[in-house]
């Protein structure tokens, strides 16, 4: 066949291209590089407390007193748009008698008290959480959300929200309730959080999402403590979901929260996953190694472990340490995407067997 008066190739992309047309072809590059997986979105990176701290305090003489805006400082990784491609974790700060006003979105959000006390209060859909020192509470997507500083300290706390995610499948909503705060629930019984109990009302219908959750720490604390001594993940140690009371599942449909414990002198095996995660470290020393870039870290600091990168946790001192972290997960699953190399340790390990049961009979 003559191709005499036929263009080049690279002519006839150009001439598609003005057509608004692409050759598959041209993916094929693509293609190649993501043999064996994704390049990790984002790089590993750790913030210091003491840096967002004073940064925080700053904040707090230039952003005024009362606010729509929040007065939150978001990590951003030098090498995506958010802390991961998919979450942004930062810090907020209100002095004593500040109000964070009244506002919803899609987005997910949690909240982790790091200085807090009674009188720190997120109101859920009418309902106040209060934020003692590492409590967390839940303001899932759609729910109206404010926060109230009745101490007489400034506190701070943790955002977490799954901005990357909502804004890449491009369902950003967004709503100010246009006053301070938003009205709280009068009658205690009808609290949507107990709807979510051990004990629920039979007359009414189910109530499956978008619950007002607080997790107050003391349990968590707790169940952490009946459980150091069992071998948990190689992985990630003895790490617990906060679990979604009503589905056993995930946290939020998009975000899950894990509190991790890592024994003195443990180290863990390195793997990884398609998930990312964000991390604060509420006490203890530590290494978390991703990607070969050692992350060394020391109570209230963050970091970030981007998705597919290799990483393992080393705690060399001699006391234990505590992550909490989150990760997108339950959103990668949801879609089946949701892959652990050298293997799957999500989910994977039997449930310990009933003692009678061990027994050879
Ligand atoms: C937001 O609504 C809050 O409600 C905190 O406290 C941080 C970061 C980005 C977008 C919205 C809050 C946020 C945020």
């Amino acid at each position: 066949m003559s191709t005499v008066g036929l263009p080049t190739l690279r002519e006839f992309d150009t001439e598609l291209e003005a057509a608004n047309l692409r050759g598959q072809w041209l993916y094929d590059e693509v293609l190649e590089s993501v043999v064996g997986g994704p390049k990790p979105a984002g790089v590993p990176f750790l913030w210091r407390w003491e840096e967002v701290y004073a940064k925080l305090l700053r904040s707090c003489d230039l952003l005024p007193e009362s606010f729509t805006a929040r007065r939150n400082l978001s990590f951003m990784n030098p090498a995506t748009r958010g802390t991961t491609h998919t979450m942004n974790m930062g810090m907020q700060m209100l002095k004593p008698g500040e109000v964070a006003w009244a506002h919803r979105h899609t987005m997910s959000a949690l909240r982790f008290a790091i200085q807090g006390g009674p009188g720190l209060v997120t109101v859920v859909d009418g309902e106040p959480c209060q934020m003692e020192d590492y409590d967390l509470v839940l303001t899932p997507s759609w729910t109206w959300h404010d926060h109230h500083n009745g101490t007489p300290e400034n506190v701070v706390w943790l955002d977490v929200l799954d901005i990357g995610l909502v804004l890449g499948l491009n369902v950003p909503f967004y709503e100010s309730y246009g006053e301070e705060r938003q009205p709280e629930r009068v009658n205690p019984g009808e609290h949507l959080a107990d709807r979510g109990g051990l004990l629920r009302p039979v007359w009414e219908q189910v109530k499956k999402t978008n619950f007002p959750f607080r997790y107050p720490w003391q349990g968590v604390e707790r169940q952490l403590q009946r459980m150091a001594d069992v071998p948990g993940s190689p992985y990630d140690g003895v790490v617990l979901r906060y679990a979604n009371p009503v589905t056993g599942g995930s946290t939020m449909p998009t975000l899950d929260c894990w509190a991790q414990l890592l024994r003195a002198g443990q180290q863990t095996e390195a793997h990884q996953h398609t998930s990312s995660a964000v991390y604060f470290v509420v006490r203890g020393e530590g290494i978390t190694v991703v990607d070969g870039v050692e992350l060394e870290w020391g109570p209230h600091d963050s970091f970030v472990v981007p998705n597919w990168s290799k990483h393992h946790f080393i705690n060399r001192s001699t006391e234990d340490a505590v992550l909490f972290s989150v990760n997108d997960i339950p959103a990668l699953q949801a879609l089946d995407l949701y892959y652990e190399k050298p293997e799957l340790s999500v989910g994977t390990s039997p449930v310990p067997p009933v003692p009678a049961n061990i027994r050879a009979r």
